[in-house]
Parts: C-alpha cells; structure tokens; sequence
C-alpha cells in the first residue's frame, strides 16, 4: 500500500509532519488504525533499530525518527484509545530506572485506557522508590514496567523487591515488557505477568483485575 510505504519512510527519514500527514491521509482512506500502527510505524521503527545495529545510524537519526513514530501514534490515539467510560481498574506505568526508552510505554498505556483502565503514567527513568511511593499514593490494581535496555531490566526485580519491602506486594499485580523482556525473565524476578505488546498487554491487565 502506497501510503503505508510513505508513513514507512517518514519515520525512517525522521520527518515528524510527513509521518502525522500520512497517518491522516491512511485513515481517511480507511485504514484500520492497527494496521497503520503495526505495518507503518512499528515496522519502521524497527528498521531504524536495525540500522543502528548495522552501524547505518546513530543516536540523533534513532531519535529523531522516535519523534516522527510519536508525531504519527499521537494521530492514532483516540482511536486507539475510544473506550467506555466505566474505569476497569488503575494501572501505574513507567520505564525503569537508567532507561529513556518511552515509545512502547506510551503504546502500552493508550491500550490500557483503550482497555477502560485509568492510567498514570510516572514517565521514564522510574526509580524501583518512585514506584513503591505511587502505589502509595495512586492505589493502583497494577504496575506496568517497561524496559528496553539489558541493562536496566533489572530495574523491574529490584522494584518487586522494593515493593516486598515496603509490604505493599500483595496489594498490587506486577506486569513487565519491553523488547529484551521474557516470560521466562518474569517468572525470575517474581512478576505476575509478562506481555510481548501493547495490545496483549491490556488483554494480561483485563485478565488479572477479573
Ligand atoms: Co535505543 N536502543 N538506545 N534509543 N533504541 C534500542 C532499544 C536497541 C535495541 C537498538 C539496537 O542496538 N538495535 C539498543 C538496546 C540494546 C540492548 O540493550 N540489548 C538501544 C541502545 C543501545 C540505546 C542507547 C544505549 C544508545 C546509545 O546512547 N549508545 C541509548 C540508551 C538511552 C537510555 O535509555 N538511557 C538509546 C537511546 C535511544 C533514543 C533516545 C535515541 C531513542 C528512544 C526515544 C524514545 O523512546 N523517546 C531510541 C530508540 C528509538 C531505539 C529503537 C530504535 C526503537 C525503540 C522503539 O521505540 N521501538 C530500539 C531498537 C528496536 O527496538 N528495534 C533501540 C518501537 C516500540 C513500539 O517498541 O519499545 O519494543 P517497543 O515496545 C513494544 C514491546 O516491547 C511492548 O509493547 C510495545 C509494542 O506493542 N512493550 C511492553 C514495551 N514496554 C512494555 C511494557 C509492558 C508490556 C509490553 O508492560 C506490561
């Protein structure tokens, strides 16, 4: 699809009013909005990670099409995010300490609110501290951590710890992902769920405040 191939190469080229152009142009053509996501923009993205891996592009040209990918989700969100208005629970979500990384995080948390979830979101670079302290304060059902770096997924077992600690464990679900991020790596660290993407992500929310 041509217009499909045009959001591709936006992100790819970090053009952020080509990207947000050619998700409007998709859905006026009628476009699902999954699939101007997933074969536009989440391919693209992975592409750019591609050629970092090769040597092809550094950090400014990752970001600056980082900004495009946002530039175009910022399209899709209300209807990623159109959802009844009776809340299905609170979800606390971040990335983890040492870890900038927030384009999944901020996918994950329109599918939560597309879900009926009302969502806090404590940004990036989350301190296992800083989350203890929101579940304090917010009361949330879950705690959603993102990780993208191998370096900073043990950010999210120092942060169950941190909840062991605080005797707070038993009041909240504890869900992890992000790109280096296994099942096999949640059942490590003591998590009550791992999820691969955003949309299984809000299915692994709904399930466990059943
Ligand atoms: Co970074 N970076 N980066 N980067 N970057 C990666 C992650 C990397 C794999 C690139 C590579 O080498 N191929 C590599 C990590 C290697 C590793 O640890 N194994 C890497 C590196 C090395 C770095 C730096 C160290 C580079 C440097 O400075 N030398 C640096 C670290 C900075 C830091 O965080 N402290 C860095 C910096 C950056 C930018 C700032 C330039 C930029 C981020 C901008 C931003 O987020 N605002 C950036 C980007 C853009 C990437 C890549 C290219 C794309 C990430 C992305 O947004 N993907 C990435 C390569 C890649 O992943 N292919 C890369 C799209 C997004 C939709 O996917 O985040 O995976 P993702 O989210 C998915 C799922 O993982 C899941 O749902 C989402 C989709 O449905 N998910 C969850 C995510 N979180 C979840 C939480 C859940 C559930 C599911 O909770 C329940």
């Amino acid at each position: 699809m041509e217009i499909i191939k045009s959001i591709y190469q936006a992100v790819l080229e970090g053009d952020m009013s080509g990207a947000k152009d050619g998700v409007e142009a998709a859905l006026s053509e009628g476009l699902a909005p999954d699939t101007i996501m997933q074969e536009g923009l989440i391919a693209a993205m992975s592409e750019v990670g591609s050629l970092f891996e090769a040597g092809d592009f550094f950090v400014p040209e990752m970001l600056i099409s980082a900004r495009a990918m946002q530039a175009g989700l910022s399209v899709l969100k209300p209807m990623l995010v159109a959802s009844g208005s009776k809340s299905a629970g609170k979800i606390v979500i971040g990335t983890v300490k040492g870890d900038l990384h927030d384009i999944g995080k901020n996918l994950v948390g329109m599918m939560m609110e597309g879900a009926g979830f009302e969502v806090v979101d404590l940004g990036t670079d989350v301190t296992p501290e800083k989350f203890v302290q929101s579940v304090k304060d917010s009361q949330p059902q879950i705690i959603a951590m993102s990780a993208l770096l191998t370096t900073t997924m043990s950010s999210m077992g120092l942060t169950i710890k941190a909840l062991e600690a605080a005797g707070l464990r038993g009041q909240v679900k504890v869900i992890i992902g992000g790109a280096p991020v296994t099942n096999a790596y949640a059942e490590q660290i003591g998590a009550d769920g791992f999820s691969p993407d955003a949309s299984a992500a809000a299915r692994l929310a709904k399930s466990l405040v059943a």
